[in-house]
């Protein structure tokens, strides 16, 4: 087996479903954390990895990146496709697979408004969060949980766990965070979450000192 090295911010972020992929599959990696560091005049340092980001051997260098022996990719979904197909979880047949494709682009959709929120101005935070708490989440939620309804769990495409199953679980668990009853007007995708911690690889990864409780986002962000 290669050697798997996965770079990353030292937070949760998009490095989160590439890592939950990782222990699923019971895949050995190490992983090189960058860290932000606070300047005097407030603003943030992103030295550590703007020191080495053009020396990595990366095409197109970004975080996060994963070294798989001599393979060196960056771009979150390629990451994950790459390590979904090694650990035989990104669909059965050509369908299977194409819906999954099209719930991780979902999931991206999601996550996109998430992080503006997260990242945006501080002075526009409180309105786009409420925003995104009072109708965003439920709308998109509610979509979700219809499509998940369709194939009746315990998992997004049936029986069998795809990689979207560890995106979502990753993205509900942040949604949780921001705001702690989105999930109470959709009880199957609440159950599918308890389902994905229940699992032992999750369970284990969640007690072991690799696992990132916080922050969620990059310190430069309006919550952690
Ligand atoms: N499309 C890229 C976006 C990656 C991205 O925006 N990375 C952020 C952290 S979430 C970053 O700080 N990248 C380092 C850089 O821009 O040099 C992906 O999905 O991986």
């Amino acid at each position: 087996m290669s050697k798997l090295t996965l770079g990353y911010w030292s937070i949760r972020g998009l490095g989160q479903p590439i890592r939950l992929v990782l222990e699923y599959g019971g895949l050995e990696y190490t992983e090189d954390l960058y860290t932000l560091q606070k300047k005097e005049d407030g603003s943030w340092d992103r030295g550590m990895w703007m020191d080495v980001k053009y020396s990595k051997g990366l095409d197109f260098p970004n975080l996060p990146y994963l070294y798989d022996g001599e393979m060196k990719i960056s771009q979150t979904n390629a990451i994950i496709l790459h390590l979904a197909e090694k650990i035989g979880i990104a669909g059965k047949d050509p369908s299977e697979r194409a819906l999954a494709h099209m719930l991780l682009c979902q999931s991206q959709d999601v996550r996109s408004k998430y992080v503006q929120m997260s990242y945006c101005r501080p002075a526009n935070f409180e309105s786009l969060k409420t925003e995104v708490v009072s109708q965003f989440l439920p709308a998109k939620l509610k979509e979700l949980a219809a499509f998940f309804d369709k194939y009746e769990g315990p998992y997004f495409l049936g029986k069998a766990l795809t990689y979207p199953d560890l995106v979502f679980y990753d993205l509900f668990d942040q949604f949780v965070n921001l705001s702690p009853g989105c999930l109470d007007e959709v009880p199957s995708l609440k159950a599918f979450v308890h389902h994905m911690e229940s699992l032992p690889a999750i369970a284990a990864y969640k007690k072991s000192e690799k696992f990132i409780d916080h922050p969620y986002n990059n310190l430069s962000a309006n919550f952690l």
